[in-house]
């Protein structure tokens, strides 16, 4: 087991497109077990394998507070949406910085658990946005490029001052 490194916006490899996992054998089930083991010590309630630097289609979930509910979602689709909700979003590749983002409120997600068995799981509320956020991972997208230039390029100065001086 080990914590991996979250990688911080703005960075190139956050958007790169995730490849889909071909075989769901040993080295998938150890970089799930790392993802949670770093989304846990993170206290974040999704990770995907793009921000830690591993562009494979790979996504770990727990909404719960207790910390005890891992969802792992490999190569998922979303086969279905309905309705909107707006909720405020954060991510731990853009710490300290959350607004409102605009998504499905219902989702119908088809994808591969660890034993590479296909799976369906509806999701609503926290869930699936949740979700969505991570998918958008998947497809090098982070949650404030929903937000205008404006409020992007102040998001991105403020990152980049506390990455060179984290104490500022
Ligand atoms: O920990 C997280 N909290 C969160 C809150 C609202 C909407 C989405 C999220 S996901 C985020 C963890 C993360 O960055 N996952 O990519
Ligand atoms: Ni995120």
């Amino acid at each position: 087991m080990s914590i991996l490194n979250i990688l911080q916006h703005p960075d190139d490899r956050l958007h790169v497109t995730a490849k889909r996992v071909e075989r769901v054998g040993k080295a998938t089930r150890q970089l799930v077990e790392d993802m949670a083991e770093t989304m846990y010590s993170a206290s974040g309630i999704g990770l995907a394998a793009t921000q830690v630097n591993v562009p494979e289609r790979v996504i770990v979930v727990d909404i719960t507070d207790t910390r005890d509910d891992l969802l792992v979602l490999i190569n998922p689709e979303i086969e279905s949406r309905e309705g909107t909700v707006v909720f405020e979003e954060g991510c731990l590749s853009v710490p300290g910085i959350y607004d409102r983002v605009e998504r499905s409120e219902r989702i119908m997600v088809r994808a591969l658990n660890v034993e590479g068995e296909a799976f369906n799981i509806e999701a609503a509320g926290i869930l699936s946005v949740c979700i969505q956020h991570e998918i958008d991972h998947l497809d090098g997208k982070v949650f404030v490029e929903y937000l205008s230039r404006l409020k992007q390029n102040r998001i991105i100065k403020k990152l980049l001052k506390n990455q060179r001086n984290p104490d500022q």
